[in-house]
């Protein structure tokens, strides 16, 4: 009874479903947000070398989350991801003072790519749970968001180990981009 009362709800009522992609330099912190949202727990990480993609529900929308690795070497791979990507998530190491240049130089050359041009963009300075992490405002300056013009983005602090602005996130981006029914 009760299967069949939550398979005519998703008739009724179906999901909406969105493409986010996740990048960001390597240890920022993507792999590990991107299960502690599948699964409430922060696991074990090893640098990622391909992908992970996963499905996250959260309010009524099937977020299908891909996380590509950030080493500098196979940073040539993620344009492969773009295509049909709603949503970036750029995750930041709010902690890594010596590398938020180059983190700057990898998100606008993203965002300079024809296939993101309609895609929102929510950067998560991440790591705040550890004492002398940049605050949000710092990294927004420093990644130079405020000259994106018209780019509809959104800067959320975060920390991935105890789960802090992860949801807020999501929340934004369920304003924000038009989702579409499948
Ligand atoms: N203190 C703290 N550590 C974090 C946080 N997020 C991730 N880490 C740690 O940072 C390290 C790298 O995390 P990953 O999630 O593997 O980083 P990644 O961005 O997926 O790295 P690549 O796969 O190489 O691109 C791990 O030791 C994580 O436990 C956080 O919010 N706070
Ligand atoms: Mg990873």
């Amino acid at each position: 009874m009760g299967k069949l009362i939550s398979r005519l709800a998703k008739k009724l009522f179906p999901q909406c479903e969105v493409r986010l992609l996740m990048l960001g330099l390597d240890a920022s912190g993507k792999t590990t947000i991107l299960y502690k949202l599948k699964l409430g727990e922060v696991v074990t990480t090893a640098p990622t070398i391909g992908f992970n993609v996963e499905t996250v529900e959260y309010k009524n929308i099937s977020f299908s989350v891909w996380d590509v690795g950030g080493q500098s070497k196979i940073r040539a791979l993620w344009r492969h991801y773009f295509q049909s990507t709603e949503g970036l998530i750029f995750v930041v190491d709010s902690n890594d003072r010596e590398r938020i240049s180059e983190a700057r130089n990898e998100l606008h050359r993203i965002l300079d790519n024809k296939e993101l041009r309609n895609a929102a963009v929510l950067v998560f300075a991440n790591k705040q749970d550890i004492s002398n992490a940049m605050p949000a405002s710092e990294v927004a300056d420093k990644l130079g968001l405020h000259s994106l013009g018209q780019r509809s983005w959104f800067i959320q602090s975060s920390s991935a180990t105890t789960g802090q602005g992860l949801y807020e996130g999501l929340d934004w981006l369920s304003d924000n981009i038009s989702v579409k029914k499948p």
